[in-house]
């Protein structure tokens, strides 16, 4: 192999060095010679520039030498396809994954500029809607961590999800141009482009042995561009690959037209093709049935599968041994098609009988499940699905075939059986129903939580489960510390690394250690000290960009998510409410103060979730504004929710509201965020909240509310939520002053549509939980004044998360279905032979 670094480099050379001068020369040296300015006329920007790039010099060894290996090696390798990969800022974590965080820290300090400033430049690629996408994110920094091969297979949006904005209190959505200023973390590779059919049909002939052959001729052709990303892991050699997928016109595409002289309508058609990775579908829990969707997903898949056999090719391993060589984890359904294009390419192109394709598939494919809400369960309308994808609608009638053989023989005579397996739903206009596609394409299927997986198999893959019950695990999700202590939270990972040392970073289980300060007051002083430290620096920032002065002694009381009626923002608004109410009645009474502060995105076109917002921000008008309520209540609404505010978020909450309707989060991963930079949970016995409870003990949680077992019984024997509405006053009152439009400036039908949903259907069970939640509330308020106790419950909550670091949920995956060994990466010295 040829030499990758030139024998004659410099072992401290500029684009490697460590040290602080020469991380300064290579900072000036960028911003000369890459961003093209000098520091008189260089913008904020250009610094944020020159230093991603000085940065990214310092990973580029790392990064080759992990292809390299894995090229020379063939290893094993995981891939995670997934339609979100939330990324969140890449400086900060790199510095952090390089150890370098501190010496940057200095360099930029001497060059008279301020490190915090240039992380805070950064626009991050919000590539996703919420945890989902934000699980992808963490479980490949574990991965890169862990050393094993992978690989994350995913979209470019050019628009990811769109920044929110608050007018008059309502939500209003902007385009997220995060690359109009470019991304120094990209590397594009327009030589390793690939093609995707769309559209047309399907012929049949015989090939050369007589065979029975198939073939798709395609209406047309979109272009793959990918964009590599490093994913470095943490205080490793490792830097696995991100590769996102762009669409393009492929360049000979539309020569006909062009000959005939149509020129613009060839150009034309080249905004077609590129409209298929222009922007992220903004819904969250909620698939929308659009064919752009589906093209989205099938361009993403066909490019990953293509690239994943390029590879083996490269490697010198036949595609029979494609399972052998990858477990491919489908990140929920959106990358479901995977199982027909691979049976697509393996039968059409290879030419395998259909057995050994249908093995090989079935042993590649695992599929994890994020929801058990009806509407986020994704299914195609056959036509539309035909339409585009003619010849994998064949392979899938073809799997559907064989699947209800299978069912009838062990399930004989069971008509309605097969009706509810089968993938293609006819009860009425038909459907793909993609997560039958993927339990039957999958080897292992697995929830996101204990709880959650346990109703899959009792709920909606109830049928599944009976027919497969091998396929069906549970891996719990977890959170990487990293990001979400290290990074965000500075002042606890360094009193924590002061009192147990640094290992708990890549073994989360050590933080138990700090079981052993929780005596040692000094500590606790400490460790309250941090998160009022934390709280003064959110107070700040909110004074600085809304103007509203609160009380960092107030008790921060922290509801960041996204705006959905099942997790219940209404709840805790009518907390709120009852909490004014109180004083109102009272204007002596003496309550713990308290400062709630609201985050998230509505989706675009789900009314009710923006109604929440206008309702929230209705409410803070009212009480910020009160002068009976001054010193004892804020409410603010944070705008534009995303990972980078988050990482502010997370460690300046004292209460995190975990509050969802049990049985409908799937898991949650705020939760853990929350809780590992010491907030105490107020939350119900949903997701992922249950096994933090397990965890931090009972007594370190604030529980209430019903079970997903008594949400179930109380809606089977008739729920009415109007009972619980006239026979708890609080409640009455509350719902009583939104409905005379006290909140919002007399119109009573601004929230008609939600006070009707609540009171005559109220299918999350926000009336039912309120009396639990208010008198649970009552019970954190009185806790919050005795400050000793509790930070000695903070501690706790610290010291107990270990589970949670998506190292643990990475090395379950591989143990129970990835079974993929890690491999060491030597990185030779820039003055060695680099071949
Ligand atoms: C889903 C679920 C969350 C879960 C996340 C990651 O709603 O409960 O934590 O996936 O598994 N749409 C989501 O965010």
């Amino acid at each position: 192999m040829v030499n990758i670094v030139p024998n004659n480099i410099q072992l401290e050379d500029d684009r490697t060095g460590m040290t602080v001068s020469i991380l300064k020369r290579a900072f000036l040296d960028n911003l000369f010679y890459v961003q093209a300015k000098f520091p008189k006329i260089a913008t904020k920007n250009d610094y944020y520039m020159a230093l991603a790039y000085t940065v990214r010099d310092r990973l580029v060894n790392r990064w080759l030498n992990t292809e390299r290996t894995y090229i020379e090696k063939a290893p094993r390798t995981v891939v995670y396809l997934s339609a979100e990969f939330l990324l969140g800022p890449h400086l900060g974590n790199n510095l952090i994954s390089l150890g370098l965080y501190n010496v940057a820290k200095q360099a930029i300090e001497e060059l008279g500029l301020n490190l915090a400033d240039l992380l805070e430049q950064e626009e991050e690629p919000g590539l996703g809607n919420g945890g989902l996408g934000r699980l992808a994110a963490c479980y490949i920094d574990s991965l890169a961590t862990l050393e094993i091969p992978a690989i994350g297979y995913g979209i470019r949006y050019e628009y990811g999800i769109f920044d929110q904005q608050i007018k008059d209190g309502w939500q209003v959505e902007i385009t997220d141009k995060w690359l109009q200023y470019g991304n120094p973390w990209e590397v594009a590779r327009p030589e390793a482009s690939l093609e995707v059919k769309f559209g047309g049909h399907t012929e049949t002939y015989t090939d050369e042995f007589d065979r029975y052959r198939v073939r798709w001729v395609p209406y047309k052709v979109v272009k793959g561009v990918p964009y590599d990303t490093p994913i470095l892991g943490f205080q490793a050699n490792t830097a696995n690959t991100l590769r996102l997928w762009k669409a393009e016109a492929p360049e000979s595409f539309d020569f006909e037209a062009f000959n005939k002289g149509d020129y613009f309508g060839a150009v034309h058609e080249k905004s077609d093709s590129e409209n298929i990775t222009k922007v992220l579908y903004p819904n969250d829990e909620s698939y929308q049935g659009k064919q752009l969707r589906l093209e989205q997903q099938y361009f993403f898949v066909s490019c990953s599968l293509q690239d994943a056999i390029r590879l083996m090719k490269l490697q010198n391993l036949a595609p029979e041994r494609f399972h052998e060589q990858y477990a491919i984890q489908l990140n929920d359904t959106h990358p479901t098609i995977a199982v027909a294009a691979l049976m697509r390419l393996l039968l059409d192109e290879y030419g395998f009988d259909w057995d050994r394709a249908w093995n090989i598939t079935t042993n590649t494919f695992a599929y994890t499940n994020h929801t058990l809400l009806p509407e986020a369960l994704e299914r195609w309308p056959l036509e539309m699905f035909g339409n585009l994808l003619p010849r994998h609608l064949e392979i899938i009638y073809e799997i559907n075939r064989r699947f209800l053989d299978r069912v009838r023989i062990k399930f004989p005579d069971e008509i309605d059986r097969l009706r509810r397996m089968s993938i293609i739903d006819e009860s009425g206009e038909r459907y793909i129903r993609m997560a039958h596609l993927a339990c039957i394409g999958s080897h292992a299927i697995n929830g996101v939580a204990e709880l959650h997986s346990e109703l899959l198999k009792k709920t909606i893959l109830h049928d599944f489960y009976e027919m497969y019950p091998e396929k069906f695990t549970n891996v719990t999700n977890g959170v990487t510390p990293r990001r979400f202590i290290v990074l965000s939270n500075p002042r606890l990972a360094n009193l924590i690394t002061d009192r147990i040392g640094d290992g708990w970073i890549k073994n989360l289980d050590e933080l138990r250690k700090l079981e052993n300060f929780i005596e040692d007051s000094g500590f606790r002083q400490e460790f309250a000290g941090v998160k009022r430290a934390v709280k003064r620096d959110l107070a700040e920032q909110i004074r600085d960009n809304y103007g509203i002065d609160i009380d960092p002694d107030s008790l921060f009381d922290i509801q960041a998510k996204r705006i959905h009626e099942y997790k219940r923002q209404h709840l805790n608004a009518l907390h709120i409410i009852t909490l004014y109410n109180r004083l109102k009645a009272d204007p002596n009474l003496d309550i713990t103060p308290r400062t709630f502060l609201f985050g998230g995105k509505a989706a675009p076109g789900y009314y009710m979730a923006k109604l929440i917002i206008k309702l929230i921000n209705s409410i803070a008008d009212v009480v910020n504004h009160d002068p009976d309520i001054r010193g004892r209540l804020k409410v603010v609404f944070l705008k534009d929710y995303n990972v980078k505010f988050a990482q502010r978020i997370y460690p300046a909450a004292d209460l995190s509201e975990q509050i969802s309707t049990a049985g409908k989060e799937a898991s949650g991963t705020g939760n853990m965020k929350f809780s590992m930079n010491g907030a105490l949970t107020i939350g119900t016995l949903d997701g992922a909240n249950i096994e933090i409870r397990e965890e931090v003990g009972a007594e370190n949680f604030f529980l209430f509310g019903l079970t997903a077992e008594q949400v179930l019984a109380l809606k089977a024997s008739g729920y009415n939520p109007r009972d619980y509405y006239e026979s708890n006053p609080e409640l009455k009152l509350a719902i009583d002053r939104l409905d005379s439009g006290f909140f919002s400036r007399g119109d009573g039908d601004l929230f008609r549509p939600l006070l009707d949903a609540l009171m005559y259907q109220d299918d999350y069970l926000v009336l039912a939980d309120y009396a639990s939640y208010v008198e649970c509330q009552d019970r954190v308020g009185q806790a919050y004044r005795d400050s000793d106790r509790w930070t000695r419950m903070s501690i706790l909550n610290v010291d107990r998360m270990g589970k949670f670091s998506s190292d643990r949920s990475i090395r379950e995956y591989l143990q129970k279905i990835w079974k993929v060994p890690p491999v060491e990466i030597q990185v030779p010295e820039y003055t060695q032979s680099n071949g």
